[in-house]
């Protein structure tokens, strides 16, 4: 039994690596790899590369051809069930004579939900679910919030000083953290379907928001800015033609209509109005919402202090990402997260699971965010 279980979990990492080929590119849709074995012998792996287009499974199966008779197929995510973009993978797998299905996790799309390997049970086939499910899980993490939610998994990332702040004094623009954590940040965007920033970011760092990658085969997130008065200087680099994706700039009914005809008519620029709060600001689970309706899985928050404190305060921060780097700023320098996040030992949101890693001279921590 433990061999067995060794070998699935050996075939399963390498649906693993199958599905990573994916990430950043398959949204709404999870990423997933499938690998079929025969006799002890791989013949053939695939993997989902974009929405609208044939599932993990059906690939491997069909680079496995009449080989797939008897065979077993592992693979990341449970089997669809449904007739949506595409035909369901449950009746192509019994179609094609396998024999045995692997599973990584099952499917949390209340239209599979169990029902894909319950069919393949009922195809006589023999299933096998949870090897490396929590594995599965973390490839998967804006897909599973957003297809139970609607709204998108967010991720608060920020680079940071020892005494928690991001940036220097006197309006410099220099970077804190070093070359290694930036590339580390390149790796994240690359995954991302968005990246939001609130305009007194725009403003002070005037970021291009873009994924920069030695590959060069980096994807761009789509750039989020909120900016309840629309008060974004058109000529900012969010606006430029810096990013292979589309920017959309949030503002609230009450921004001005002749600055939101300006950027309405600029290339690849969205306004997009969404319900403010109380205190005229921009509501974030209305832009959360907006952002997830239209297929936006996950979103790296990337600051600044007021974004982040907004984000925290209103317990809509699911994980975070970290940058330290070993230097003291000082100064009148926001830190990391700033009002309205204003909590008591009792209350103050803490990380879950946190784990570190070194980025050159640089710690990264991260890990999940508990609101007690
Ligand atoms: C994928 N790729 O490899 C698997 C998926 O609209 P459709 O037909 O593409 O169906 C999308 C759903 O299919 C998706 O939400 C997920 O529940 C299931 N499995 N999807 O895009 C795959 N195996
Ligand atoms: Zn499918």
């Amino acid at each position: 039994m433990e061999r067995s279980d060794d070998e699935h979990g050996r075939y399963m990492r390498l649906a693993l690596r199958e599905a990573r080929k994916g990430l950043g590119r398959t949204s709404p849709n999870p990423c997933v790899g499938a690998v079929v074995v025969k006799d002890g012998k791989i013949i053939a792996t695939g993997y989902h590369r974009q929405a609208g287009t044939p599932h993990a499974e059906i690939h491997a199966l069909q680079a496995a051809g009449t080989g797939a008779r008897g065979a077993t197929l592992y693979v990341t995510l449970e089997p669809c069930n449904h007739f949506g973009r595409t035909p369901p993978c449950s009746h192509a797998i019994a179609a094609a004579g396998i024999a045995t299905v692997v599973i990584g996790m099952l499917d949390p799309n209340p239209l599979v939900d169990g029902s894909g390997a319950d069919y393949l049970r009922s195809r006589g086939i023999n299933v096998l679910s949870g090897i490396l499910d929590e594995r599965c899980r973390e490839l998967n993490r804006g897909f599973i919030k957003h297809i139970t939610t609607s709204v998108p998994w967010v991720v608060m990332k920020a680079g940071m000083s020892l005494d928690g702040r991001i940036g220097f004094c006197r309006g410099q623009r220099a970077a804190i953290t070093g070359p290694e954590s930036h590339r580390q940040v390149h790796r994240l965007r690359d995954r991302f379907d968005a990246i939001l920033v609130g305009s007194g970011t725009v403003q002070v760092d005037d970021p291009s928001l873009t994924t920069r990658l030695p590959s060069g085969k980096g994807h761009d997130p789509v750039r989020v800015v909120l900016d309840s008065r629309l008060s974004i200087d058109p000529r900012a680099t969010v606006l430029s033609q810096a990013s292979t994706a589309p920017t959309l700039i949030f503002c609230t009914p009450q921004a001005p209509e002749p600055k939101r005809e300006t950027l309405a008519g600029m290339a690849r620029v969205e306004v997009v109005e969404a319900a403010s709060d109380g205190s005229g600001r921009l509501s974030l689970p209305a832009v959360l919402q907006e952002l997830g309706r239209r297929g936006i899985v996950s979103v790296m928050v990337e600051g600044g202090a007021a974004v982040h404190g907004a984000f925290l305060a209103e317990e809509l921060v699911d994980h975070a990402v970290l940058f330290m780097a070993p230097i003291f700023t000082g100064g009148e320098v926001p830190v990391l997260a700033g009002p309205p996040l204003a909590l008591g030992r009792e209350g103050a949101p803490y990380l879950r699971s946190v784990s570190l890693r070194r980025c050159g001279a640089d710690i990264m921590l991260s890990g999940d965010v508990v609101y007690p």
